[in-house]
């Protein structure tokens, strides 16, 4: 495949991270073939077993571990459910000299893959936490946004790192952090907005797949694991391992923010990357393997959780939304009035959708409340939505770039259009704000001593400049749930305007 190019800011997302080759020194690795031959080994391996990387390569793993050892491992391996599996091995003995060790064991294309580290001595003094008393102040929490401040916290007292956050995706990949936990005095990331860039997309693929990762020392100089391509001159694929060495531009990035060890945990929800449990520490940390394995343990807990509360929310949310269309439909019916008035309109309408401004256009009339186009820009609009909505609910999150021709204030950069009458064609129209204006920016919260090669890019300010300028003239998108909501609205409206005409029409005769 020849060299390979050389990563920078511009092609993050081809860096082959699970194939830089390298472990972090924490550990060691050994490769081994189906006839339990040493395929690989990491360089640092004497300094775990007393045997060398070069004298380990092309010996029996049987000639370098106890037959007990071996013999568990291989009991595990039988076990093994799935290609993405790992199984520990806690707290056992590999050499005569029974010092202990916590294993990590996988397959990856018909090769062992173990990993290995000293088993550290667990301070007994930690608080236990049991995972069903987690589970259950979890599920005591009221509103989503508590539920995921309690996570934060949880995930904090397991792992001991100094800021966990919990961070949120959305469709395109950016993200939010959406609570967080951590110890005082030193700033706080809560509410902070990033671009899809910070966590490229092989990253994110590969978290859905291995759901803890841990960066132990970000000053850790990384071990090679030799040979570096094997005998059909393939690279060793890491994507499971718990050792992977990391990617320097990552590297860079947490250097400038001052942080000594990272550590995320994947939540899952749906089986998509719903986002992580994003943790640093300002200092080097390693949590046990028996704590690490804990910590993901919570995340998965946690994951499942929050998807039947997902669940349970938009269940919830589509009843409410019939309730208020229910309401909708008998205010207006006694009242018609109602109708020339958006700020009511607005007011009865923010539980199920939620907007910055509302235009209420019938009969060639116009009411506005909150932001919107003027009447001039009001009615290019209409002409617009005559031409391309067909009668339809009709949703965009950038007006701008959907009508270049518009003159509108470009702080409105959503809307979402229900058409009300067949012809003409009378509009409620809902209006969102631009998103960068309802996000809150609080400063670099860990100043940075020097920048790295690449400059501070690789910081939260840039990171949220970046983000800005992928989202400049766009609103916070209106859901699927969202539109399903305005089109009961839509049946109940039309319903009320063709009365209307009909008393109307009636009563000229
Ligand atoms: C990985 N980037 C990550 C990870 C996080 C972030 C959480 C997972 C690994 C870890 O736990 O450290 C980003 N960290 C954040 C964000 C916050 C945070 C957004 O705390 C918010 C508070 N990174 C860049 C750019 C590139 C990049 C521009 O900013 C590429 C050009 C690369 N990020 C990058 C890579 C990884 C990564 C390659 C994968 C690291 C790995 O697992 O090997």
């Amino acid at each position: 495949s020849g060299t390979p190019e050389p990563v920078d800011l511009t092609n993050c997302d081809r860096e082959p991270i699970h194939q830089l080759g390298a472990i972090q020194p924490f550990g060691f690795l050994l490769t081994i073939s189906l006839d339990w031959m040493v395929t690989r080994a990491s360089a640092n391996l004497a300094e775990f077993i007393g045997v060398s990387q070069a004298d380990a390569l092309g010996r029996p793993i049987s000639s370098l571990i106890t037959p007990e050892a071996l013999h568990t491992i291989r009991n595990k391996l039988t076990t093994l459910r799935g290609p993405d599996v790992v199984e520990r091995i806690f707290d056992i003995a590999l050499l005569p000299d029974q010092s202990r060790f916590d294993l990590a064991v996988h397959v990856n294309e018909n090769q062992v893959i173990l990993e290995g580290e000293r088993c550290q001595q667990e301070k007994r003094n930690a608080p236990s936490l049991s995972m069903r008393s987690m589970m259950s102040r979890l599920d005591q929490t009221e509103t989503l946004e508590a539920f995921f401040r309690e996570g934060a916290r949880q995930a904090r007292a397991l792992t001991g790192f100094d800021r966990v956050m919990v961070y949120r995706f959305d469709e395109g990949g950016s993200g939010e952090v959406v609570a967080e936990a951590a110890r005082s005095g030193i700033g706080s990331f809560l509410g902070l907005h990033y671009p899809a860039s910070d966590i490229p997309i092989q990253a994110r693929a590969l978290y859905l797949r291995n759901l803890f990762r841990i960066i132990a020392d970000i000053e850790a100089v990384p071990v090679p694991v030799l040979p570096q391509l094997d005998e059909q001159g393939q690279p060793l694929d890491l994507s499971m391992s718990v050792l992977r060495s990391v990617s320097p531009i990552h590297i860079e990035y947490l250097k400038n923010m001052g942080v000594g060890a990272s550590l995320s945990i994947s939540i899952v929800v749906d089986g998509k990357l719903w986002g992580l449990f994003a943790c640093h520490h300002y200092g080097p940390r390693l949590p046990s393997a028996q704590s690490r394995s804990t910590a993901e343990l919570f995340g998965q807990m946690f994951a499942s959780r929050l998807e039947s509360r997902e669940r349970r929310l938009a269940l919830d949310y589509e009843t409410k939304a019939r309730r208020i269309a229910d309401r909708l439909l008998t205010s207006v019916a006694d009242n018609a009035s109602l109708l020339d008035d958006p700020a009511w309109l607005i007011e009865a309408l923010a539980d199920a959708i939620p907007a910055d401004g509302i235009g209420v256009w019938i009969n060639g009339r116009l009411a506005l409340a909150g932001i919107g186009p003027d009447e001039r820009g009001f009615s290019a609009l209409i002409r617009h939505l005559n031409r391309n909505a067909g009668g339809r609910i009709y949703a965009v999150d950038r007006l701008g770039e959907t009508y270049p021709d518009l003159e509108i204030d470009d702080v409105v950069a959503g809307m979402l259009a229900i058409p009300i009458s067949r012809s003409p064609r009378d509009y409620v129209v809902l209006f969102r704000q631009e998103l960068v204006r309802t996000v809150r920016w609080g400063g670099d919260p860990h100043k940075p001593l020097e920048y790295g090669p690449n400059g501070p890019r690789l910081t939260p300010r840039k990171s949220f400049e970046a983000w800005s300028e992928l989202v400049r003239g766009r609103s916070l998108p209106f859901t699927e749930a969202e539109r399903r909501v305005a089109e009961t609205i839509r049946l109940t409206l039309i319903e009320v305007v063709l009365r209307l005409t009909d008393e109307a029409s009636m009563a000229r005769q």
